[in-house]
């Protein structure tokens, strides 16, 4: 049994009511570690540490930051293998997505940032008729930063929140997704050996409602950066709102993959399927419903489906895999469960629609296979609420006003993919 502390003051310590919460292996569906379930104690903890380090750290050269953070991205690289390795345990990815996406990402936005910060620049205005008045803006530090990250890019998107606000010479209290833990505890003991000194990063897990929510209200917390769901997100606006604290929300998306007929056809079609299906659809940008022009729909629907047939879904250790397991039991039933809603809704499933049992070790775990349904109307609930894994809806348009109709027809409005050569 794994059990990993908070990363608090550069060392790691027990939560102060040595509560733990279990952290299940979700390709195995088996517990494998404990967290702890961190309080507001601890998150006072936190912030008093990274408040009493701001000072030092916001007044360090610039130059030194970078290569700080430079270090730290330098580590990421080293330590690839291990960390796609305690990734892919976690969230259940295939360890070589990982190994290709997300862990090379996590070391790139520390090394974005370590460059960045040294090329930041201010601006300044004479003022007209009056030479001898300037205005200027200067870019100064927070103080400490909340960054509340969610379980899909666990290393990926913890760390595009903690490298800029470290670069800008904030100090950071950080809170993984209590689902995916296991990386933010290794970016801790990174930081160490990289040279940040301690305090100036402190990273407690726990859960959104507990340890979140105190990130959230702790007065002496000034800016939030929050990636997750949409609700939590509104509710985190709402605390945040009235302390006029900074607040960055990236939240879900219902994202239309709109295909005209005169697209690259081929080049679309393999595009299309990893976009739909690639971290079992638990990617914020994936192109969840495909609307396609009629006139290549059936065409599409049976290239589509077919390729699809072929994806492999099974242990996320096993390379010629395209799809692990999905985040956790839960989130597997909630995509189930959508699933059984669409059928209700009048969809009809073209491939997938069901768990996926694999033999062997993972036996037990949470699998959903690729999913493609077709004959729903866009104002349903399967085509207006996220879902959130692998599962896609087709819908075919006439005209270019009909696609733009369609595409726009949700509340979200995070991402959207177009195929034409026009
Ligand atoms: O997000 P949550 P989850 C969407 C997707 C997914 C849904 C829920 O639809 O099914 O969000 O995912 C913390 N105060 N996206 O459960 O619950 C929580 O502990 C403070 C899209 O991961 O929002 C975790 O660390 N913090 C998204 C983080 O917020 C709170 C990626 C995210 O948890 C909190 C992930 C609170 N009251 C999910 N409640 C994208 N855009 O990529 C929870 N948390």
């Amino acid at each position: 049994m794994e059990i990993i502390h908070n990363f608090i003051n550069g060392q790691s310590i027990p939560p102060a009511n040595d509560q733990y919460l279990e952290n299940v292996e979700p390709a195995i569906g088996e517990i494998y570690g404990k967290i702890p379930r961190s309080t507001e104690q601890d998150i006072q903890l936190a912030v008093e540490a990274a408040k009493a380090a701001f000072p030092a750290w916001a007044s360090t050269d610039i130059g030194v930051r970078a290569d700080i953070l430079s270090k730290i991205a330098d580590l990421i690289d080293q330590k690839r293998s291990q960390l796609a390795q305690a990734e892919s345990r976690d969230n259940g990815k295939p360890v070589k997505l990982a190994t290709l996406v997300d862990i090379p990402r996590a070391s790139s936005n520390f090394r974005f940032f370590s460059r960045a910060i040294t090329q930041w620049s201010g601006s300044s205005y004479f003022m007209r008729g009056q030479e001898s008045l300037q205005s200027f803006t200067i870019h100064q530090p927070l103080g400490v930063v909340g960054c509340i990250s969610p379980w899909n890019l666990p290393l990926y998107l913890f760390t595009w929140k903690i490298a800029p606000a470290l670069a800008t010479g904030n100090t950071v209290v950080a809170k993984p997704s209590e689902i995916t833990p296991y990386t933010a505890y290794m970016l801790g003991e990174i930081c160490n050996e990289a040279g940040l000194p301690p305090v100036v990063l402190n990273i407690v897990p726990g859960l959104g409602h507990e340890a979140g929510q105190a990130i959230v209200e702790h007065p002496e917390v000034k800016a939030i950066s929050f990636t997750g769901g949409t609700k939590t997100g509104s509710i985190i606006a709402g605390l945040a709102a009235p302390k006029f604290k900074k607040l960055s929300l990236e939240l879900g998306g219902k994202n239309p993959n709109v295909i005209f007929a005169d697209c690259d056809y081929d080049k679309m079609l393999k595009t299309t399927v990893l976009s739909s299906f690639a971290n079992q659809g638990q990617i914020c940008l994936c192109g969840s419903r495909i609307l396609i022009e009629r006139s290549i729909y059936n065409k599409f629907k049976s290239d589509f489906v077919a390729k699809v047939n072929s994806r492999k879904v099974g242990d996320p250790k096993i390379d010629e895999n395209h799809l692990g397991a999905v985040v956790s039991a839960a989130h597997q039933q909630k995509i189930l469960d959508y699933i059984a809603l669409a059928e209700e809704e009048g969809g009809r499933i073209l491939t997938g629609g069901h768990a996926i049992h694999p033999k062997g070790r993972c036996a037990k775990g949470y699998f959903v296979a690729p999913t493609v349904i077709e004959g729903l109307d866009n104002n349903c609930r399967t085509n207006q609420e996220e879902i959130f894994g692998p599962v896609v809806t087709l819908q075919p348009f006439d005209s270019e006003e009909e696609a733009l109709a369609l595409a726009n027809g949700t509340a979200y409005g995070l991402a959207s993919t177009s195929w034409t050569q026009d």
